[in-house]
């Protein structure tokens, strides 16, 4: 009989803690499958985030190490610097990378590390109840701006991945989203690329990808996939902001 579900190896047969209709776990599932795949799941070691993702370490079959906020960047840098035949990858949200973290992706991408970082951006703090991150977008409301991000007084969001993009050390940085099944076969091809340049020693990887939070957002999961489509891509437009050489040798 032909096969048509089978659950990831890299994932544990748990039930996960995220909100309905949170696309996490759409990525969680993504990056397992991928990890399946390429058959590194031995050899595999993610560095958990804060936020909503914490717990990532109990949904996946591989090792983990934990890191306080925004610096999974440095604990990935010394596990990598230690340990080069593993795999090394960080998950984290936008508070934890474009925020406290800032400092720290943004050396690590300097320097050039061989690590993949996997970068979920909700366009808000979602696990400490709602408040605005870096990647509010302009005029949007949240519990720490509650008439809508005035760019006159906090600033505008961060685009990281194009940051990223102007950086001699970084080989790939690209952007994507999982708001509907295209964009979700593309996202998944993005994280097997962002994985394969660590394995062939390629230097440092991004993919941003664009998710939801329906509960901090206060819309239905189907209005937050629509929210992510009509206003975010607008201002973080998806596609490929950085291919160096080296990797597109690989493909
Ligand atoms: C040093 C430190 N400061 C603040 C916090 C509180 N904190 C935990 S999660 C979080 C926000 C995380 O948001 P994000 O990274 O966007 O992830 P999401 O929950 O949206 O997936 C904050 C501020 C913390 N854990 N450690
Ligand atoms: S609060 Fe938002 S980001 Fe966190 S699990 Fe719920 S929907 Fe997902």
């Amino acid at each position: 009989m032909q096969t048509v579900f089978q659950y990831p190896n890299a994932l544990t047969d748990v039930t996960t803690h995220y909100c309905p209709g949170c696309t996490h776990g759409v990525i969680h599932r993504l990056i397992a499958e991928t990890i399946d795949e390429l058959g590194i799941r031995e050899k595999t070691i993610g560095i958990a985030p804060v936020g909503c993702s914490v717990f990532i370490y109990n949904y996946f079959d591989v090792d983990f190490a934990e890191a306080a906020h925004g610096r999974a960047p440095a604990m990935a840098t010394g596990i990598k610097r230690v340990r080069p035949d593993r795999v090394v990858f960080t998950y984290q949200g936008d508070g934890d990378l474009a925020a406290i973290g800032t400092g720290e992706i943004m050396h690590a991408a300097a320097r050039g590390e061989n690590i993949t970082v996997f970068f979920v951006n909700n366009a808000i703090y979602g696990m400490t109840g709602g408040q605005m991150a870096p990647t509010t977008l302009p005029g949007m409301k949240t519990t720490s701006s509650p008439n809508g991000r005035d760019v006159e007084l906090q600033g505008y969001p961060l685009r990281m991945t194009e940051i990223m993009a102007t950086m001699p050390g970084v080989s790939y940085a690209v952007r994507r989203s999982v708001h509907d099944p295209g964009n979700i076969n593309k996202t998944k091809k993005a994280i097997k690329t962002a994985l394969q340049v660590q394995l062939n020693q390629a230097g440092f990887a991004m993919v941003e990808i664009l998710s939801s939070c329906p509960t901090n957002w206060g819309v239905t999961p189907t209005e937050a996939l629509q929210f992510v489509k009509n206003q975010m891509i607008p201002y973080f437009p998806l596609g490929d902001f950085k291919i160096a050489d080296v990797v597109k040798a690989l493909r």
